[in-house]
């Protein structure tokens, strides 16, 4: 089984290097046959992002900042062009300011706030609605992650808490507005993993040895899984899915203590 999404198109938002959840996203889709474009977030990460895409036949490049309406919206015209339609959309995106990512959320900044909001959750909305004409007509499926700060208290996740919670309702609601066209969205609920958006995060490696002890698992996640896991939600394998949260956590998300 190799070629489930032959003559499909995707598009992946995030990807910054290798150890991205993104890029582990598209290699499971790439495995499978999909034709993918990548966006990547300003020059420094253009070459990180084009040397891995080499990697992809016929993939294509493009930079997108979501702050930027009109690079969103030079993406989908591009991608018109290239691939006439899309089939799929990895939304891999967040940030917020490192100084809101620790002590006290009461802290927050209204400016701190509305950057965590901007790239983290409205901009699945904005991706949604620009890409939309591309996607008619074509049982489409958007995937986009989150983390179980969205739902409960991780200390120091802060404001990208309250964000996630946004972005998850957005899947609500998307799903329920792209529904009837035949477009599924859902989201992954991943645990702890080592990328450059964990670098630096105060006690990461205290939260991960937890989980190995605690999770159903008794282990932690790889990027691997995640990416298969979007493989499943991008695949016709999951066409009775819309408006969910999967959970790729090695089953921590059902203990109580
Ligand atoms: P990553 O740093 O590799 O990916 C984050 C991406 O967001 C980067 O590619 C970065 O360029 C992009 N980005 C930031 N600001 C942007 C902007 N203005 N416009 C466009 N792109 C922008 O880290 P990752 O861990 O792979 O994160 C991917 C997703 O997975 C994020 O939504 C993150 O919240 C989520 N997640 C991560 C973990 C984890 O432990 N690493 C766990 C659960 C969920
Ligand atoms: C991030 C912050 C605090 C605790 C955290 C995380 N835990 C985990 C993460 C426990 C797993 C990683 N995560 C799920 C994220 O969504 C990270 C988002 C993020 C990370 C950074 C770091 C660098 C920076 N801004 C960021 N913005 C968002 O400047």
């Amino acid at each position: 089984m190799n070629n489930l999404l032959a003559g499909k198109t995707g598009i992946i938002f995030g990807v910054a290097n290798k150890r991205s959840i993104a890029w582990s996203c598209a290699q499971s889709l790439a495995s499978q046959g999909m034709r993918l474009a990548f966006t990547y977030m300003g020059e420094r990460l253009e070459r990180s992002v084009r040397e891995l895409a080499t990697e992809m036949p016929n993939s294509l490049c493009l930079p997108c900042d979501v702050t930027k309406p009109e690079q969103v919206e030079e993406v989908f015209r591009v991608l018109k062009a290239e691939f006439g339609g899309l089939d799929a959309i990895v939304h891999a995106v967040a940030f917020a300011k490192r100084e809101e990512l620790q002590g006290d959320f009461f802290h927050t900044s209204r400016e701190g706030y509305i950057i965590a909001h901007e790239i983290s959750a409205y901009s699945l909305t904005q991706i949604v609605r620009t890409a939309l004409p591309l996607m008619e007509g074509r049982d489409g499926s958007i995937v986009t992650l989150t983390y179980i700060g969205g739902e409960r208290v991780v200390p120091n996740y802060n404001v990208m808490g309250i964000a996630k919670a946004a972005l998850e309702a957005s899947v609500r609601y998307l799903a329920h507005d792209l529904g009837p066209r035949g477009i599924r969205v859902n989201a992954i609920s991943a645990g702890p993993i080592r990328t450059l958006s964990a670098s630096g995060v105060s006690g990461f490696t205290d939260i991960l040895d937890h989980i190995a002890q605690k999770a159903p698992l008794r282990r932690n996640i790889t990027a691997e899984e995640v990416g298969d896991t979007c493989l499943f939600l991008v695949s016709p394998h999951s066409r009775g899915i819309t408006g969910s949260v999967l959970y790729v956590d090695a089953g921590y998300h059902v203990m109580g203590v």
